[in-house]
């Protein structure tokens, strides 16, 4: 029998994140594909015209799991019945602008955006925030939207986790699927903690450490991070226009992991509501080795850490304390 159709959000759907991500969920790369969608697209009224365009194009993609399409600027239209949400849409960091005057427009699209949700989405919604600053902007949603549970909460940090594949399958001249548990720790921005403590790559002899097969500590510890925490810049440099297909690639795989579940022996990272794990204070969204199962993520538990991954963590805090700092005194004006 064919499943029922899943709803599914995806916000500033008009964007460059967008235009890559609905035709993926449309063709079931997000939920697999026995699994009909209906897809939900908000934008702003300028952009109401482009996303009118995105809407002809998938009518004219006739992809046969696509079995309805909203596409709105009114959230509360866009929000209603949802069962994922994908929160691309956001206000971007310009050229002179202060971190603190991006926050404040985020906050206010947040706060009409979590309300929404929270009335209007089909109970136990799953929530994935792609729009940077990403871990602020989930912590943000999560403050306006209190009756969403905070497991429902998280970010996208699989970009930067597939992103570590990807370099040490590139360094080892491997197959990328060969390569697992990497992690991504902290937020997702140049501040994130890349670790290949627990990575392996399966060989023809079996799993192997990483850092064994790579046997250059000096890489691994120094220009691998580097490059991982500032790949973003680099697509920018050579596209001029930020990363699109690879964050819409990652979001289905955060969303795929997260509904359907993580293979066995493999964690992934996601950014996700603390619960004191590892020290990391309970109620920041800070990203975590995690595995997922009947839709619920755990946080892998009791992996060692490195000195840099602890130095790594006094920087995340400070981030985040300055932010949840600003973010409450803005709720309280
Ligand atoms: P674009 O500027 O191409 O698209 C953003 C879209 O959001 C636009 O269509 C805009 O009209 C819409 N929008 C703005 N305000 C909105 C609102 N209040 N409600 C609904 N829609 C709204 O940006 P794009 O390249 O698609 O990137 C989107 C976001 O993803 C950015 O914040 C970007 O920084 C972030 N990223 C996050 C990544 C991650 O790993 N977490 C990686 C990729 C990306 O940089």
């Amino acid at each position: 029998m064919a499943k029922d159709p899943v709803r599914v959000l995806v916000t500033g759907a008009a964007g460059q994140i967008g235009y890559a991500l609905v035709p993926m969920i449309a063709r079931g790369v997000m939920l697999g594909a026995d699994q009909p969608v209906i897809l939900h697209m908000l934008d702003i009224p300028p952009a109401a015209e482009a996303l009118n365009g995105v809407k002809m194009e998938l009518v004219d993609a006739a992809f046969p799991l696509l079995k309805g399409v909203v596409a709105t600027t009114d959230a509360v239209e866009a929000c209603t019945g949802v069962n994922i949400a994908v929160m691309v849409g956001g206000f971007p960091r310009k050229e002179g602008m202060e971190r603190k005057d991006v926050m404040s427009k985020n906050v206010s699209i947040y706060k009409s955006q979590a309300s929404a949700l929270e009335k209007h989405a089909a109970a136990n919604c799953k929530v994935l925030v792609v729009a940077n600053p990403a871990n602020t902007n989930a912590l943000i949603l999560k403050e306006f939207a209190p009756s969403i549970p905070e497991k429902n909460i998280t970010c996208l940090t699989r970009l930067d986790h597939n992103r570590a594949l990807g370099q040490i399958s590139e360094r080892l001249n491997v197959q990328v699927s060969d390569v697992k548990n990497v992690i991504i720790w902290g937020n997702h921005s140049s501040t994130q903690y890349p670790d290949v403590t627990h990575a392996t790559v399966n060989t023809p002899a079996g799993e192997k450490p990483v850092r064994e097969l790579v046997a250059d500590d000096k890489w691994l510890n120094e220009e691998f991070i580097a490059v991982v925490q500032q790949r973003g810049a680099a697509i920018i440099k050579a596209r001029k226009l930020s990363s699109a297909l690879s964050a819409a690639s990652s979001a289905c795989d955060h969303i795929r992991d997260w509904v359907l579940g993580t293979p066995e022996g493999t964690w992934v990272s996601m950014g996700v509501y603390s619960d004191g794990s590892y020290n990391v204070p309970s109620g920041l969204i800070y990203s975590f080795p995690v595995t997922c199962k009947n839709g619920e993520w755990c946080i892998v538990q009791g992996e060692n850490t490195s000195d840099r991954y602890h130095f790594s963590l006094v920087n995340e805090f400070y981030v985040m304390l300055t932010r949840l700092s600003y973010i409450s005194r803005t709720l309280h004006r």
